[in-house]
C-alpha cells in the first residue's frame, strides 16, 4: 500500500554505527543512544562498506537524529523499514518501539514518544547470528543452507509516516483481464465514514472513475464493481492503473492511499498456465539482490539497468530467487511486465551438508518451526499480494523433499498459501529430480538441474541426456502438471575461453545454456525456463567458489559475458504465448 498523502520524514542517509562484538550494548544502554566515530550508509548491508565489517556476523548498532515539525501533532507516528535484519529492535528516545524477524519483508512500529518540534532519535539494533532455525538456516558465516552472503544490516529504506486516527490498514485487491475489481479495505477509525474510490491512469492525470460509499462502520469496507473499456495487464502491454482509496469523515479528508494495479487473470489448467485466457511460456531468470559495496541493497538506478538488459535479451519472467525482493525491484516488474514466482526465505539448497536426515525431519515436523515460516510468507503475502506482475509462489526452494516429513510440511505450506490467496497458483523448486515426494502437491512443478556442471563434469550432451531422462519420467508421472525449469546454468569466468569449450569458460556455459534451452523447448508440457542466474552475486566462502558465484550470464557490474549474446538469440526466438 502507498500513499502519497501521508505526511513523510526520510530517514535514509549517513547513520552512527557501533559494532557490538561482546554484546555489551544492551547491558551499558546503548539503546538510549550511544557515543561512536563510525559511519554507516543507510540503506546498505554493513560489510563492504568498511572492509573491517566484511566478515563479521552478530549485533551492531544505528543511530540517527531526526527533527518533527510541530504542524504533524495529532498524529499518529509509525517508524516503516522496507527491510533490514536478521533480527531487528528499534527504539525511539529511549523506548522500546518493537523488534522484527527476517530481512526481506517490510514492518513497522507505532510510535507514541514522538517529540514534536523537536529533535527525536532512533536507536537501532541488528543481530544477524547465524541459526539454523533462521529463514533461511545458517550456521556460520560460510556455514550456510544458502549460496549466497550472509549480509547484515539495514538493507532497504527507513521512514517515518504520520497517519491520522482515521486511515486505511490494509487492502486486498483482485481484478480480472476482463476488468472486474473486488477490494477488501480494512479501516480503522474512531467514527463512520465516507470512502472515495476511484480508478486513475498510471500517471494519475486522469480520473477514470470514482465512487462513494457513505456512512461505512470501521472495519471491512468490501468494494467490488466491473470498470468496463480497462486495457488489460500483460508482458507485451503492462498497463497500470492507480486503485486509490479515500476517507473522509464529516467531509474532511483523513486518509487517502492507492496500489498501482493491473487487469489481468491466472489460471493453470490442463498442463498450462494462463494468463488472460493465453497460455503462457516464462522465459527468464532466478535472479538475487546483491551489488558490489551495497549488498543486499540494489540501488534503483541499478535495476533500471537490469530491467533494460532483460527486456532487451528477451525474457519475460523471474523468480524472487531466495527471498521477496525489495518494493522497488518488483514495482518495476510491474512497469515492464514481467511475470514473478515469489518465493519466501524458505531455502534448503545445502540443509543436508548442516544436518542429518533425522534432524531435517524432525525440523520440519516442528509445528513451531511450520508457524514461523507461516509468518514468514503472510508477512510476504501481505506486502506484495496486489503486484499483477506477481502470477505465482513459490512455497520455498531445495527443500530435501526426498524426505516423507519435508513433503508433508511443503503440503501444508502450500495449502497456507491457497488459504490466504487462492487466487494464484503455488510451485517450489526442487532438485530432488525423481526422488521428490512432494511435486504432486503444486499446481506447477518446478525442477532445478545442474547436469552437466555438478555433475558428469565436461560432458554437456551427457548432462543435457540426463536432465531429459528425468524430466520426461517426471512428466509420465504428474502428466496433467506444467513444468518449469527454474535452474540451470553453469559458472563462468569472464575472459576465461577455451576451445573446446571446458568447464569455467564463457563459452562452456553458452554452450550448456544452449543446448537445455534448445533440448527442453522440443517437450511441450515445458512453459517455463530460467537461466540461474542473472547476473554473478557474492557466496560464501568454499572450494566450489571464486568469492562469487559466477553463473550470471550477466558480471556483478552488469557486463555481458558470452552466454548473454546467445540467450538474445534463444530468448528473442521464444514467443511468450504458446500454442
Ligand atoms: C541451487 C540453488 C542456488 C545456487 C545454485 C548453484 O538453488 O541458490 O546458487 O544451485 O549452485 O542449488 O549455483
Amino acid at each position: 500500500m502507498k500513499s502519497w498523502f501521508r505526511p513523510k520524514i526520510i530517514l535514509d542517509g549517513f547513520w552512527s554505527f557501533k559494532i557490538d562484538r561482546d554484546f555489551v550494548g544492551d547491558k551499558e544502554e546503548w539503546f538510549k543512544g550511544f557515543k561512536s566515530s563510525d559511519v554507516i550508509y543507510v540503506p546498505s548491508s554493513w560489510n563492504e562498506q568498511n572492509p573491517e565489517w566484511d566478515q563479521y556476523t552478530g549485533v551492531a548498532w544505528y543511530q540517527r537524529d531526526f527533527y518533527v515539525d510541530k504542524l504533524l501533532e495529532g498524529r499518529m507516528a509509525w517508524i516503516i523499514f522496507d527491510g533490514a535484519g536478521y533480527k531487528t529492535s528499534v527504539w525511539v528516545n529511549g523506548k522500546f518501539v518493537g523488534d522484527h524477524e527476517g530481512s526481506f519483508t517490510q514492518f513497522k512500529f507505532r510510535v507514541d514518544e514522538i517529540r514534536f518540534g523537536a529533535f527525536n532519535r532512533v536507536v537501532v539494533r541488528i543481530d544477524n547470528t547465524p541459526s539454523i532455525y533462521s529463514f533461511p538456516p545458517a550456521r556460520k558465516l560460510n556455514e550456510t543452507a544458502f549460496d549466497f552472503f550472509h549480509y547484515g544490516g539495514i538493507h532497504r529504506s527507513v521512514y517515518l509516516e504520520f497517519v491520522d486516527v482515521c486511515h486505511v490498514n490494509d487492502m486486498t485487491i483482485h481484478t480480472s483481464y476482463a476488468g472486474d475489481l473486488k477490494a477488501d479495505i480494512s479501516v480503522e477509525c474512531n467514527k463512520n465514514f465516507d470512502a472515495r474510490l476511484i480508478l486513475m491512469d498510471k500517471e494519475r492525470t486522469e480520473i477514470i472513475s470514482e465512487d462513494i460509499v457513505r456512512g461505512v462502520r470501521p472495519g471491512l469496507l468490501r468494494f467490488e464493481r466491473r470498470y468496463d473499456g480497462v486495457k488489460p495487464w500483460s508482458p507485451e502491454e503492462p498497463n497500470l492503473y492507480v486503485f486509490a482509496v479515500e476517507i473522509y469523515v464529516n467531509g474532511v479528508l483523513r486518509d487517502s492511499v492507492y496500489e498501482r494495479i493491473g487487469f489481468r487473470s491466472v489460471e493453470v489448467r490442463e498442463g498450462r498456465v494462463y494468463l488472460n485466457g493465453k497460455p503462457v511460456f516464462l522465459k527468464g531468470f532466478g535472479r538475487h539482490e546483491d551489488f558490489p559495496v551495497t549488498g543486499k541493497y540494489v540501488p534503483g538506478s541499478v535495476l533500471v539497468r537490469d530491467f533494460y538488459l532483460m527486456r532487451k535479451i528477451g525474457a519475460n519472467s523471474f523468480r524472487t530467487s531466495h527471498y521477496p525482493y525489495s518494493n522497488e525491484h518488483l514495482d518495476l516488474a510491474d512497469e515492464f511486465g514481467f511475470m514473478v514466482i515469489l518465493e519466501p526465505p524458505l531455502c534448503y539448497s545445502g540443509l543436508d551438508r548442516l544436518l542429518s536426515r533425522e534432524e531435517i525431519a524432525k525440523l520440519f515436523s516442528n509445528e513451531e518451526y511450520l508457524a514461523k515460516a507461516k509468518k514468514f510468507i503472510e508477512e510476504m503475502i501481505r506486502q506484495h499480494k496486489n503486484r499483477p506482475s506477481v502470477i505465482m509462489y513459490s512455497v520455498m526452494n531445495e527443500p530435501p523433499s526426498d524426505i516423507p516429513e519435508v513433503a508433508e510440511a511443503i503440503k501444508k505450506l502450500a495449502e497456507f498459501f491457497k488459504s490466504i490467496d487462492p487466487s494464484r497458483p503455488v510451485t517450489f523448486a526442487s532438485h530432488r529430480s525423481v526422488r521428490d515426494l512432494a511435486l504432486g502437491y503444486v499446481d506447477v512443478i518446478s525442477l532445478n538441474y545442474y547436469r552437466g556442471w555438478y555433475s558428469e563434469w565436461g560432458d554437456i550432451d551427457k548432462g543435457v541426456e540426463v536432465m531429459i531422462n528425468e524430466v520426461e519420467e517426471i512428466h509420465r508421472r504428474y502428466s496433467d502438471k506444467p513444468i518449469i525449469i527454474t535452474e540451470f546454468g553453469a559458472d563462468a569466468y569472464l575472459g576465461l575461453h577455451s576451445d573446446p569449450p571446458q568447464m569455467w569458460s564463457e563459452e562452456y556455459q553458452a554452450e550448456l545454456i544452449k543446448k537445455y534451452v534448445e533440448a527442453l523447448t522440443k517437450r511441450s508440457y515445458i512453459i517455463g525456463l530460467h537461466i540461474w542466474n542473472f547476473a554473478d552475486f557474492r557466496t560464501p566462502q568454499n572450494p566450489l567458489r571464486t568469492i562469487l558465484n559466477r553463473k550470471g550470464i550477466y558480471t556483478r557490474d552488469r557486463q555481458p559475458k558470452l552466454a548473454a549474446q546467445i540467450v538474445s538469440q534463444l530468448f528473442n526466438s521464444i514467443p511468450t504465448y504458446m500454442k
